[in-house]
């Protein structure tokens, strides 16, 4: 039986919307550790890195004065430290589970993930979190984790957020359907394996979700999987802070992370962007468990 370590990173640094940072405990009361021993895993609750309040710092402190990123130094300290919980979880033979937070912590989990190993990654997004701090309309972190692990732009000598064993030949996006203007140049002329909306609708999300994880699980040592709840349709995950209609369904959702599963190639993962005061009685939080238990495995019979 495998393990899975949970690990709690509860930032709002990278939104606008204040209130993600309460995701991890959402996630916890809406019943994780229940579904991860249904799906046959043992889950190890390993808390939540400390996060000091956005409250008592300055959004733009330390960050090169021509840089459009909020909190990027605390951003910084706290994925240096989730790297790190994920590196050591890996090395003990277990599977991390991190659990946002804003999307931002996804670049702790990349460098951690890919400390000692080559790795790809399956983002299941609404949007393509490509921006650079010279592309971002927002300054928010959040739109910016796959482009910083990846070390694009001004990232390119940032040593904390540069994922070495990661490239783009082994990213895939599933599911999008809000690009900014550069993000959609990226994604054009790059190497990722890009699915949208309209990819899902006409392929079939089965079909779509298998050729993701082969392309990014090639020649590699495992695939991270980044879910931010936003993938979903608003209807099903209304607490979010940036939704966006048009997204995937309760039932395509499962179906993606049975296959993740069935790939055997997960590696580590995390559940990103839940945020309780935009939620109705948790129900995204608990959508979020039930999503990780079908990752791990969790079946009908
Ligand atoms: B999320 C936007 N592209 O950069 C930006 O929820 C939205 O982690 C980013 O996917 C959404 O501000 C970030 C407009
Ligand atoms: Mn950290
Ligand atoms: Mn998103
Ligand atoms: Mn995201």
């Amino acid at each position: 039986m495998s393990t899975v370590r949970i690990i709690g990173a509860p930032t709002d640094y990278g939104a606008n919307r204040r209130g993600v940072d309460m995701g991890p405990s959402a996630i916890r009361y809406a019943g994780l550790a229940d579904q991860l021993t249904s799906a046959g895993v043992d889950p190890v609750d390993a808390g939540d890195l400390v996060v000091p309040r956005a409250e008592e710092r300055d959004p733009d402190a330390d960050a090169p004065s021509e840089w459009n990123a909020k909190f990027l130094r605390e951003t910084a300290d706290v994925c240096r430290r989730l790297a790190e919980e994920v590196d050591e979880t890996l090395a003990a033979g277990n599977v991390p589970l991190a659990l946002g937070g804003d999307h931002s912590i996804a670049i702790g989990s990349l460098v951690g993930s890919a400390r000692d190993a080559e790795i790809g990654a399956v983002w299941f997004d609404a949007h393509a979190d490509l921006n650079t701090p010279s592309t971002t309309p927002s300054g928010n972190v959040h739109g910016m984790p796959l482009a910083a692990a990846l070390g694009l732009g001004e990232f390119a000598d940032t040593e904390w957020a540069n994922a070495s064993g990661l490239s783009p030949e082994n990213v895939a996006l599933v599911g999008l359907r809000s690009v900014d203007g550069a993000e959609a140049d990226l994604l054009r002329e790059g190497d990722f394996a890009v699915y949208t909306m309209s990819d899902i609708d006409e392929r079939g999300i089965t079909a779509v979700t298998e050729e993701a994880m082969a392309t990014a699980a090639a020649g590699v040592d495992g695939v991270h999987v980044s879910l931010d709840l936003d993938w979903l349709d608003p209807n099903e995950a209304p607490g979010v802070g940036t939704p966006v209609r048009g997204g995937v369904t309760y039932r395509e959702a499962h179906s993606a992370m049975e296959i993740v599963d069935e790939t055997a190639s997960l590696r580590s993962m995390e559940l990103v962007e839940v945020n309780p005061t935009l939620d109705q009685h948790n129900e995204t939080a608990e959508l979020a468990t039930e999503l990780a238990a079908s990752a791990f495995g969790k079946r009908v019979i």
